[in-house]
């Protein structure tokens, strides 16, 4: 028998509005070694996005160093990585020449050729890392959608016969970092960039010879259809404040010679309280007041949601704010029909120029004084913008 720990998406690097979360990265990656010596794991998978970004600030790069020497001298014979779409082919290149030997296997693209990864002769890995154009041969232009599903399907095809040319009588896993067709997304998980259904893979078009599919991309774990052997595991932290209430989790699947499965979720604790707190000025304040009571060190995102505007929201809210707790974010959310205004979401989406309008609007100012603010403003900014070009 050999057991597996499926875990995907770090995004190492990633800040949550503005603020690193290197400590809390430190704390899950010791949950999952201890998880890894008491459960006895034979091989460790990373179903890609390892990285937020193609360029990661160097405390990722850092912690991913670090990682790598705890788990060379832990009990685990096996960890395999595969890139995502936020991951650097050419970045993983280099850290693959650094830091991988017998234990630690990193695959910066799928392999071209379908071949896949044995593993002391018990379990064939196929490292599906996230499929670009490039790798499938696929120029943009007419019938586009068509012909990448096409392309996907003869790579998929090919890691089988691959598998059968081998003679392979051992288990099989399928890694991949993809988006299937059914699997659900949360708001503010980093992959809406899909719209529609362009870049979506149908299930059905997978590699048939797997037992299990140990999937990365989406960031709530989930099943794809009633299927138990294919599994997105999630991301283990976080990633936004919508996500703040979601239980994260890793996947422990135990496979016998025979190819037989079973799997048991591994949830993942909290180790940052974030709370996201929507409502008017009152109801924020007496949240705020619990979590001062409470004393837990706390990330916490406000969302307003009042019948109108309140001026100087973000300094109010900041006074309401007790020692533990970290103000990441404020946000206005003003309902359309009470405030006649359409809905704000954030106040991020509208420009500088926009909410400055807005503010003239509510002070019903005489004509020459707008103007001449207005005229303030746009000089202001406009020196904002050329400091920023030149930093
Ligand atoms: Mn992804």
């Amino acid at each position: 028998m050999v057991k597996v720990l499926h875990t995907s998406d770090w995004h190492l690097g990633r800040l949550l509005d503005g603020e690193e979360r290197g400590e809390e990265f430190y704390s899950f990656f010791s949950f999952m070694l201890s998880e890894i010596e008491r459960r006895g794991i034979d091989v460790l998978l990373v179903s890609g996005d390892v990285f937020d970004s193609s360029v990661p600030r160097n405390s990722a790069v850092q912690a991913f160093a670090d990682l790598l020497t705890r788990l060379r001298s832990s009990s685990l014979s096996h960890a395999v990585f595969i890139a995502g779409n936020h991951d650097s082919a050419s970045f993983l290149r280099i850290l693959k020449t650094l830091g991988e030997n017998d234990k630690i296997h990193i695959f910066p693209n799928a392999p071209s050729d379908g071949e896949g990864l044995v593993l002391d002769n018990r379990l064939y890995i196929m490292p599906i890392a996230f499929l670009r154009d490039g790798d499938l041969g696929l120029g943009y232009g007419e019938d586009y959608e068509t012909r990448q599903l096409e392309a996907y399907a003869r790579y998929f095809n090919l890691c089988d016969e691959k598998y059968s040319v081998n003679g392979m009588k051992i288990p099989c896993i399928c890694m991949a970092h993809l988006f299937l067709t059914g699997s659900s997304i949360a708001p503010g998980d980093g992959v809406r960039a899909n719209v529609g259904t362009l870049g979506q893979v149908s299930a059905s078009l997978l590699p048939k010879t797997p037992c299990y599919y140990a999937l990365g991309h989406i960031h709530k774990p989930q099943r794809i259809g009633k299927r138990a052997d294919m599994r997105y595991c999630g991301t283990p932290l976080a990633m936004s404040f919508d996500e703040a209430a979601d239980q994260k989790t890793m996947i422990e699947v135990c496979i016998k010679d025979d190819g037989q499965i079973s799997i048991e979720e591994v949830p993942i604790p909290r180790f940052r309280n974030l709370q996201l707190i929507k409502g008017d000025l009152e109801k924020i304040r007496a949240s705020l007041e619990a979590l001062g009571h409470d004393g837990s060190q706390a990330y916490c995102e406000i969302v307003y949601e009042g019948p109108a505007m309140e001026t100087e929201l973000y300094e109010k809210v900041r006074l309401l704010c007790p020692p533990n707790v970290h103000l990441v974010a404020v946000k206005a959310s003003i309902k359309a029909s009470e405030a006649g205004l359409e809905s704000i979401q954030d106040l991020g989406m509208l420009s500088p120029a926009t909410v400055f309008q807005r503010k003239l609007d509510d002070l019903g100012l005489e004509e020459e004084q707008r103007r001449s603010l207005t005229e303030a403003f746009s000089q202001a900014l406009k020196a904002l913008e050329d400091e920023d070009e030149n930093t």
